[in-house]
């Protein structure tokens, strides 16, 4: 699979669709990578970068973002209000860490030290010690930590900072889905006792759900991961799984860490607790990306380029007294009043860029005191009094937001197949399915799948162990070793 398309193919295609009115030149079906490479540049969402794997992200796509916090905060102030709900608080730490800290905690940089950053000048001059660029924030934070947390009153200390980090990637870049450089938010937090640490990494977990399944009307499994798929720094991790139907490969979502008394070893951050006595503390780590956006237009994106000509009306005021009432109303309008370009080029372009539903106003509109309101989703028009647009377009959206979510679920779950043979499960991943399968849950069975299905397509891998389990009767094998299986599994190939 390419995501690549060279700079100029890119601009000659955008130029080309200007002067011709063109669409999308592939379709999802046909190639997948090549048509998400379009729709990301096509629908405005990324503007390509000199430095490979560098993506600009174009106000279309970082209002998926922003809205991410707007639209939360505007419905009972989603991700960022929930996490400030949770009793964390936003802080900024420095984008630079210092190479001693970097190493403190040796297994949490090993095996991504390639991956790190350096600045090692300023101007001509080399720097007297290079200066790594934050991959993530433990190594950061954690010294703070260790100075802040003094006694049992000190617990628990939560916090959280929405930046940038850079991991230099070398696996094939995509925009959104793997960059060198991009956004997410960082929860870290630290308290007196694991259980305390244990129910916030199941209240965050599920509150990434949320943001998926309720914000982008993407279905997620939330499950823990395997020890060999865990971050490796940590005790245990949580994730959120979706799922790319076009090409048969799990995601992952998000990530909610108990990071146990590792980082807390290390850094020593410790406490004294009620009988005066010295404790380390329990942590948390947990992330959410703009990877979400890239999963929103793998999931829901679609072909849809329609051309259906109208004639050219300027009806301004009443276009502006509907977008206002709906603005007032705390919707999300774009006016469209640009003259240079026919209503079935602009339908078109919106269409691209994936606006749920647009509102017409043409001469015989007016005359009636109504508009015109097209879904995107199931092409259905409808007529809509004037005097009823605010309620009618919150109905609408509504509607949609949730006929997307099951139309995603349903497909989702039709690619999910049980396996309890080895035969089933190389089946079912030829078929590109993710795999439910009974396992044993050994490491070195869990290594050994994975060279057994390596292959051009990339290994299957444990994807999560749901936390939702289908019943395991006695006697169950595993699938692949025929050892006793402990739990179910599920595997596929993924990004
Ligand atoms: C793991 C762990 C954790 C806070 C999260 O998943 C959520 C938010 N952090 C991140 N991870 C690394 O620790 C890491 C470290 C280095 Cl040095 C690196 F170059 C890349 C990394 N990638 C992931």
């Amino acid at each position: 699979m390419r995501f690549f398309l060279s700079l100029e193919r890119l601009a000659a295609k955008k130029e080309g669709k200007k002067e011709t009115g063109l669409g999308l030149t592939v379709k999802k079906g046909e190639n997948f990578g090549e048509w998400y490479s379009e729709v990301v540049v096509m629908g405005d969402m990324i503007e390509y970068y000199d430095i490979s794997g560098c993506y600009i992200l174009l106000p279309w796509s970082y209002a998926i973002w922003d809205v991410t916090l707007f639209l939360l905060s505007f419905l009972q102030r989603f991700l960022d209000g929930e996490i400030k709900n949770l009793g964390v608080e936003n802080a900024y730490f420095p984008l630079f860490v210092s190479e001693r800290a970097l190493v403190t905690e040796k297994k949490h940089v090993e095996g991504f030290a390639p991956e790190v950053a350096w600045v090692t000048k300023s101007g001509e001059s080399a720097l007297e010690v290079p200066i790594a660029i934050r991959p993530t924030s433990e190594t950061v934070m954690y010294p703070i930590f260790a100075k802040r947390i003094r006694g049992h009153r000190d617990l628990p200390f939560k916090i959280n900072q929405w930046c940038n980090v850079v991991r230099w990637e070398f696996k094939h870049p995509t925009p959104f889905i793997r960059s060198r450089e991009f956004l997410w938010q960082e929860g870290h937090t630290a308290y007196a006792t694991k259980k305390e640490a244990d129910e916030e990494v199941y209240a965050v977990l599920d509150l990434y759900r949320r943001v998926y399944e309720e914000l982008l009307a993407i279905p997620v499994i939330k499950g823990v991961k395997s020890e060999v798929e865990k971050f490796a720094g940590g005790l245990y991790t949580t994730t959120v799984e979706a799922f790319i139907p076009l090409t048969g490969r799990g995601i992952q979502g998000a990530t909610s860490h108990c990071l146990g008394q590792n980082f807390a070893e290390m850094f020593d951050i410790v406490f004294e607790d009620e009988k005066r006595e010295r404790k380390k503390v329990w942590q948390n780590s947990w992330g959410l990306t703009t990877r979400t956006i890239g999963v929103m237009i793998m999931v829901h994106g679609d072909d849809k380029v329609p051309y259906k000509d109208v004639d050219t009306q300027k009806l301004f005021d009443a276009a502006a007294s509907t977008a206002r009432q709906l603005k007032a109303a705390g919707l999300r309008v774009k006016e469209d009043t640009r003259d240079n370009y026919s209503p079935g080029w602009k339908y078109s372009n919106w269409e691209l860029k994936g606006v749920p539903l647009r509102v017409e106003i043409g001469p015989r509109d007016l005359a009636n005191s109504q508009v015109r309101v097209v879904r995107r989703d199931t092409g259905a028009k409808e007529d809509v009094p004037m005097d009823k647009i605010v309620d009618r377009i919150s109905e609408l959206l509504e509607e949609i937001q949730l006929q997307l979510l099951e139309k995603a679920r349903k497909e989702r779950d039709d690619c999910i197949v049980k396996a309890y043979t080895w035969k089933e499960f190389m089946k079912a991943l030829d078929d590109k399915k993710m795999v439910l399968a009974p396992w044993c849950d050994e490491e070195k069975v869990e290594e050994d799948v994975k060279a057994r299905t390596k292959g051009e397509s990339g290994a299957a891998k444990t994807l999560c162990m749901p936390l939702d389990q289908p019943d395991l009767p006695e006697g169950t094998r595993c699938f692949a070793s025929e050892k006793p299986a402990k739990k179910w599994a599920l595997w596929g190939r993924s990004y």
